[in-house]
């Protein structure tokens, strides 16, 4: 009987060890695990020993126990807290207010040049003992400054002479969620939505919103905007105000403000007004009145994100105003709290005749009208966040309205959450993009940090869409964009392949067997993902509503509406989209150098040919080869990085944990699947208009078009959020 006992603790034991490791992506790059460089964590356990952490702020008790939890689980032992320094191997944390000893250093210039946000992480004396200080002008520059040490020693980086002084390079750094108060995400592909709304506000302590806030805050994150930019009016009735508050105090204590989506026509829709005309004295009184309710409830709330006169969304051209005057009474309503807006500028009508020209069009004629405290949040691209766009022409154009870029990390067209494809080098791309506003060198990025015209306020946003799946985002690579994102935000001059290296060794390990394959299959996936969907300047080829498989088809009679002829204008004679002079002109919407580069076909930049121009499919490209023939190879192209994808992935095992290993491996299988029909679809689709043969080395596609055709509508699960697909399955 004893025996049996001890038989059964020891396996208690050992299971419960096993368990401990198992890894199910839940702790995504905070994992914390025991270093596997026993040499570098002996280095780092000399320099932390003692924690001096005073002063009265939740952000640095946030700080002091991440810290204590990052040394606990890398070095086994956590640090001793103390209020004094010790003999050795302290590390001293605060503000010139929390801290005496950081008050003694005299760093006020020091800190100041970095500002409230940013940091300074150094090994310093003081007296003659040797310290690791983490000093900042606000608190928040503390607890990032304490992210960022705990990255060093996850990425295995000497500690032990640090000199590093970092500031964030845009000041609103914000995650956008697309969740629905009943709790379905929209373009969110890992569960329901993480806000437990009818649990709130008495239950705040489901585990997961901490976790939530330390993942954005150790990136640098300050913002989450938590609803659906579809926005549910009910957002702002008291009933939400008291469950949003329970978050936002789980928020506030990770330096993260949070903002709520709103309806442009709450007013009417509250029952309380016949009207939201934004120049009606009533309506502005009622945003007055409404938004002093929303700050009784979460004073320190960052503001409104707005989505308006926008795929059905009412606004205020509903009533015969424009953007500008729609924004500023929000504005003028949240100023006297410090709130601000984000006013998406994401609109396209249906009547116009291209949709790239719409948001500029629209826009350009407000430049200079929108208060101070109204920022315009743009999407990367002129259409809609797909494989590959130019840069929107908003970014270098607007001088005098403040403005930030919106990225989508969730999948929406990039295989939801099955396929691996990093956005890290689609995020680098546009922000390096040049926009030759004042000349060479006016990046997209330098626009956003302000160095080009001097914005008031400046930001990223990231649209996210995580979920109640155990690893939060469906695809464990999805948590590397991101990652990707939160870094560019704090610093878009990163490089996408070193932002991979620092997720890949804090997310699974820091071997070199696995960084260098893992790191090449990062960087060419989305460009594979670009190659079997829509090369060389291709777009928007879906499947209507649910975004996933392909359909470059179109009815004759759908011509005008939104399929995919629209996007392409394939034909018997060619393909692409004329936006040069002799078509849309939408090119001269860029500045002069930008604008000749896309509309000469000499010069254009063959991955963005078929965005500016239509050509005949034997049209001669840099190869030599026809676009037809460049195009086809693209296409398969796309289905072998992937297969090499899956040959990298293959080579690992072994090197991480089984349980994500297996789940990577099985969804590349999915990705193959879907990359092979993107290609045959697409293939089979253009060849049927153009009667030519497949280059050399491509394969015949294996079933017929009317095949690919019929898998449009089963080719995905239906999408809750669009009804219409879930009907059409039936046909079928
Ligand atoms: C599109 C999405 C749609 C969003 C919209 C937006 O398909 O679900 O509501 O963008 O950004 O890409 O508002």
């Amino acid at each position: 009987m004893k025996k049996l006992l001890v038989i059964g603790l020891v396996l208690t034991g050992l299971l419960g060890a096993f368990a401990a490791q198992a890894e199910d992506g839940y702790d995504m790059w905070l994992r914390y695990q025991p270093l596997e460089d026993t040499t570098v964590a002996k280095d780092y356990r000399k320099q932390l020993q003692t924690l001096v952490a005073t002063g009265d702020s939740i952000l640095i008790d946030s700080a002091a126990e991440e810290l204590q939890r990052g040394v606990q689980g890398l070095l086994g032992k956590p640090l001793k807290s103390s209020d004094k320094l010790a003999r050795r191997g302290s590390v001293v944390i605060g503000t010139p207010e929390t801290s005496e000893l950081i008050a003694g250093l005299e760093w006020g210039e020091r800190l100041a040049r970095q500002g409230p946000e940013g940091f300074v992480l150094e090994t310093t004396r003081i007296g003659r003992r040797h310290v690791t200080v983490i000093a900042s002008e606000g608190e928040r520059g503390v607890l990032y400054g304490a992210f960022h040490l705990l990255r060093l020693m996850q990425t295995q980086q000497a500690i032990d002479d640090l000199a590093i002084a970092s500031a964030p390079k845009v000041e609103h750094r914000v995650v956008n969620h697309w969740d629905n108060l009943n709790r379905l995400v929209e373009r969110g592909y890992a569960g329901l939505s993480l806000w437990e709304w009818g649990k709130l506000p008495e239950y705040n302590e489901n585990p997961r919103y901490k976790d939530y806030a330390r993942i954005n805050a150790s990136l640098g994150i300050n913002g989450t905007a938590i609803n659906n930019v579809n926005a549910d009016p009910r957002i702002l009735t008291d009933q939400f105000l008291e469950k949003v508050a329970a978050l936002n105090e789980v928020f506030r204590a990770y330096g993260i403000k949070t903002y709520l989506s709103i309806n442009y026509d709450s007013p009417r829709a509250f029952g309380d007004l016949e009207t939201s005309d934004p120049l009606d004295p009533e309506v502005q009184q009622w945003w007055k009145d409404r938004v002093a309710k929303v700050y009784e409830h979460v004073p320190d709330l960052g503001g409104f994100l707005v989505k308006a006169d926008s795929e059905g969304q009412p606004g205020p051209q509903g009533y015969g105003r424009n953007h500008a005057e729609g924004a500023n009474i929000l504005a003028e309503a949240l100023e006297p709290y410090g709130g601000v807006v984000f006013w998406r500028a994401f609109v396209y009508s249906p009547e116009q005749g291209d949709r790239f020209r719409e948001a500029y069009d629209e826009f350009m004629p407000l430049d200079g009208k929108f208060k101070d405290n109204v920022i315009l949040q743009i999407k990367n691209g002129p259409i809609d966040f797909q494989p590959r766009e130019p840069f929107s022409p908003l970014f270098g154009s607007l001088e005098d309205t403040n403005i930030m870029m919106e990225l989508q990390v969730t999948q929406e067209y990039f295989g939801f959450s099955n396929h691996l494809a990093y956005q890290g080098p689609l995020f680098e791309e546009v922000l390096d993009a040049d926009t030759h506003a004042k000349g060479e060198g006016s990046t997209v990025g330098k626009i956003l940090g302000g160095e080009v015209f001097e914005y008031e306020q400046t930001g990223m946003a990231g649209v996210i869409n995580p979920g109640t799946d155990r690893n939060w985002t469906g695809h464990p690579f999805v948590q590397s964009s991101w990652y990707a994102f939160g870094r560019l935000a704090w610093d878009y001059e990163l490089s996408s392949e070193a932002i991979a290296e620092e997720w890949m060794r804090m997310t699974f390990t820091n071997d070199r067997r696995f960084l260098d394959p893992i790191g090449e299959v990062m960087a060419m996936s989305r460009e594979a993902g670009v190659n079997y969907r829509s090369p060389l300047g291709l777009t928007h080829l879906y499947a209507q509503g649910h975004h996933y498989g392909p359909a470059p088809w179109y009815d004759e009679a759908e011509r005008m509406d939104w399929t995919a002829w629209y996007y392409h204008r394939a034909d018997e004679e060619g393909i692409g989209f004329d936006r040069t002079e002799s078509g849309s002109n939408a090119v001269e919407q860029y500045q002069k150098p930008v604008r000749e580069r896309f509309a000469n076909l000499e010069q254009i930049d063959e991955d963005y040919l078929l965005w500016f121009h239509h050509v005949g499919w034997e049209h001669e490209m840099n190869s030599g080869r026809t676009l037809w023939e460049e195009l086809a190879l693209k296409y398969h192209k796309g289905v072998e990085q992937v297969r090499q994808m899956q040959a990298e992935w293959e080579d690992v095992k072994g090197l991480i944990d089984e349980e994500r290993y297996v789940h990577v491996k099985a969804l590349l299988e999915v990705q193959l699947r879907d990359a092979i029909r993107w290609r045959d679809s697409c293939l089979a689709y253009f060849q049927s208009l153009n009667g030519l043969p497949l280059p050399e080395g491509v394969p015949e596609p294996e079933h017929s078009l009317e095949h690919y055709k019929r898998l449009e509508h089963t080719f995905y699960i239906p999408d809750p959020w669009h009804p219409k697909s879930d009907d059409r399955t039936l046909d079928y």
